[in-house]
């Protein structure tokens, strides 16, 4: 019985991992010779073609990530379950780089980096309080709720948005087109949580920035995409600081990853990068994650985080 592994990345750290924790079972990976047939359990970051084909007896395919829309865009995607990563470790980071990046804008951190670089003391602006200012956050799923209820945690005001009506407490939840624009008409920093999906793909676009509140203490909507990048029209984001119409935006995800040297989005002055990092799979953590859901299949028991296939999430 085998667990394959295939990583667009090197997949040293998790062979010598799933080893460990999984002695009784052969781990192959993609490039080296191994019996197709063999293989039951597969665990996977943007599989290239081939990769998923020819594998008679797989029972679940495990996605390296919380997002599947890497494995929704596979050519013929094996009818087994997906599963994808729903651990607090993961979660947690998530929600850490929400708040920092939210309570960054709060402070104006970004004006005193560059103060500190110039050598400048000046501290002549008024300063927002969290209760003044509204977080949208797109998204109220697992890492949505859980952003949303630490942001209320520092004081923010929030409110979420996601697809079916839900009550998360101390949270205002929006749902469904019908409720987006005023969702988004309350919203001074709007965090995006949401799965790319063909929904999805293209969201975060120039109608949807003119939307937001202009009212508020931050002095322009910013944006914080933490999603994926086909959420995103980087021409529109560009368009929409420069015009003003943003003040600010965090990008952790890009429609091209990695970022190409020459998009401007590097050296905007309004633009904060991260390299697809706010949230990692941790490789300890991870590999402890699938190797109990491996245990939990064998014994009978339902697995946690199986993907609908028909929603793409
Ligand atoms: P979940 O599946 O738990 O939540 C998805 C949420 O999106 C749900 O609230 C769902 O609504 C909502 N949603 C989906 N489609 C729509 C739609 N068309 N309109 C409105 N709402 C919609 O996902 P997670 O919270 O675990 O993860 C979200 C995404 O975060 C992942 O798909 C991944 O792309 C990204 N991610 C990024 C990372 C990074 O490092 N940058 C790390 C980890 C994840 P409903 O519940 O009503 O169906
Ligand atoms: C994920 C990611 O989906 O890291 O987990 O992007």
């Amino acid at each position: 019985m085998s667990l394959l592994i295939a990583l667009s990345w090197d997949p040293a750290p998790w062979v010598e991992r799933f080893r460990r924790l999984l002695p009784d079972h052969r781990i192959v990976v993609q490039g080296e010779a191994f019996d197709r047939s063999e293989v039951r359990y597969l665990a996977t970051w943007g599989p290239q073609a081939g990769t998923l084909d020819n594998l008679p007896n797989l029972e679940v395919l495990f996605s390296l990530g919380a997002g599947v829309d890497h494995l929704m865009r596979y050519p013929g995607l094996p009818d087994v379950p997906i599963v994808r990563i729903v651990q607090e470790d993961l979660t947690t980071r998530m929600s850490e780089y929400v708040v920092m990046h939210c309570l960054m804008y709060l402070r104006d951190q970004r004006r005193y980096d560059a103060q500190q670089r110039d050598k400048v003391w000046e501290d002549n602006r008024s300063q927002p309080a969290a209760r003044d200012v509204r977080v949208g956050v797109l998204g109220t799923g697992v890492l949505g709720q859980d952003a949303a209820r630490k942001l209320a945690v520092m004081g923010f005001d929030v409110a979420a948005w996601g697809r079916t009506p839900k009550a998360i407490e101390g949270i205002r939840v929006y749902a469904g087109s019908a409720e987006l624009n005023a969702f988004l008409a309350r919203t001074d920093i709007l965090v995006c949580l949401l799965p790319l999906t063909p929904e999805t793909r293209g969201l975060l676009n120039a109608p949807l920035f003119r939307t937001l509140a202009f009212n508020g203490p931050l002095g322009g909507p910013i944006l914080i995409n933490c999603a994926r990048g086909g959420l995103q029209v980087e021409a529109d984001i560009l368009a929409a600081l420069d015009d003003g119409t943003l003040k600010a935006a965090t990008l952790d995800v890009f429609e091209t990853e990695p970022l190409p040297q020459n998009s401007p989005l590097w050296t905007h002055p309004k633009v904060t990068v991260s390299p697809h990092n706010a949230a990692i799979s941790d490789p300890d953590v991870t590999s402890r994650t699938i190797a109990a859901q491996i245990r939990r299949h064998e014994a009978g028991e339902p697995l946690v985080g199986v993907v609908d296939r028909e929603r793409g999430y």
